[in-house]
């Protein structure tokens, strides 16, 4: 028997959010309205040991799915203040690492699978350290970049740096979902926008924005200066996640990012089995997909031996997505079994948009 259909408001778990967070007001955190002179009011940022410790329990098929870390508190009424250090950064990334479709059995050359990749990296408070790529901080792993999680009420300041070496691009960070003033859109409108719509090579940029309550849910985020029809294409966008109130986190969060990377269709920026994820659960697991499309195609998400309600209530297991786009998918897991993920346009399917679902008793 298949996996139980979902409830969406049903899930539970107590995976951590990430960031360096604090659960005071805005007002007692030094910020007025319109965000100046800020005098961050934040906790510390995440212990690499301890964020260590919850990537190795969340990848240790055999421990507790929960990660030991606890990052954010839970508040009433007023939101928190998360804060993100954000850096573009290259760095040579592989399509297929394993150098081959193991579906077809295709051997895929070094040169039409590697590229220096422009990606969105997490850091510790001022930049000073990369964070650790762990499921805790919402992977910072290359394509996608780091998860910005939050839940309504907060705010998240997001402070950037284009440190672009290779491609020498201006870059920016335009978020989906948040409520924010003009000049944090971070979309590049010709004699318009502001700084933070094209930040050169070395240059920084803060960008301020609110959970309201319209933003519960996945989104995109992305570059949106004018490189972006290069820049998203080398990597620059993530996800964003943001929960309800007093919405539980699930047990599992499974980032499923479609684009299209040098001449192959892709998953995180990955092409065919075992380069794409290999995701993980076990039954009694309460598991999320959070999907987002960038770039040229619409996409048909599909999960096998699984089942889950759509936006008008019925039974489906494949649901569309177009560029820009995004949906979170959850199920409490029962259908133990080594399962297939996939965009189920058959092209793009065999030109690398497939993975692998494990699950265990
Ligand atoms: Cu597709």
């Amino acid at each position: 028997m298949g996996a139980a259909i979902a409830v969406a408001a049903a899930i539970g778990g107590a995976a951590p959010l990430v960031g360096q967070t604090s659960a005071t007001a805005p007002s007692a955190a030094g910020a007025d309205e319109a965000g100046h002179a800020h005098t961050p009011a934040l906790g510390p940022p995440a212990d690499p040991a301890v964020v260590a410790r919850a990537r190795k329990a969340a990848v240790d098929a055999d421990a507790p799915p929960t990660p030991t870390v606890q990052l954010s508190t839970s508040r009433r009424g007023r939101g928190a203040v998360r804060e993100y250090w954000i850096k573009a950064v290259d760095v040579p990334w592989d399509v297929a690492p394993n150098g081959v479709d193991p579906l077809t059995g295709r051997q895929v050359p070094a040169a039409e699978r590697q590229m220096t990749a422009v990606v969105y990296r997490g850091y510790t408070s001022g930049w000073r350290k990369p964070l650790p790529n762990t499921s805790a901080s919402g992977d910072n792993d290359g394509i996608p970049g780091p998860t910005i999680q939050a839940r309504v009420g907060d705010r998240v300041i997001v402070h950037f740096k284009n440190e672009d070496r290779v491609h020498k691009l201006p870059h920016s960070m335009h978020f989906h979902a948040f409520t924010y003033a003009p000049g944090s859109d971070g979309a590049y409108i010709p004699q318009i926008s502001g700084r933070g719509s094209r930040v050169p090579v070395g240059g920084t940029f803060t960008y301020r924005l609110t959970a309201g309550p319209q933003s519960a849910g996945v989104w995109p985020y992305h570059d949106h200066s004018p490189s972006m029809d290069q820049s998203i294409p080398l990597g620059l966008y993530g996800v964003v996640a943001i929960l309800g109130g007093n919405e539980r986190p699930p047990d599992r969060r499974f980032v499923v990012a479609f684009g299209e990377t040098l001449a192959f269709n892709t998953i995180d920026g990955r092409a065919f089995i075992g380069n794409t994820p290999t995701f993980h659960a076990k039954v009694g697991d309460r598991v999320e997909w959070d999907v987002i499309a960038l770039g040229d195609n619409f996409h048909t998400f599909h999960v096998h031996g699984h089942r889950w309600l759509n936006a008008a209530g019925a039974p489906t297991d494949t649901q569309t997505i177009g560029p820009g786009e995004s949906f979170r998918i959850r199920w409490t897991e029962d259908a133990p079994g080594t399962w297939y993920y996939h965009c189920h346009v058959e092209s793009h399917q065999m030109n690398g948009m497939i993975g692998l679902y494990r699950v265990d008793r």
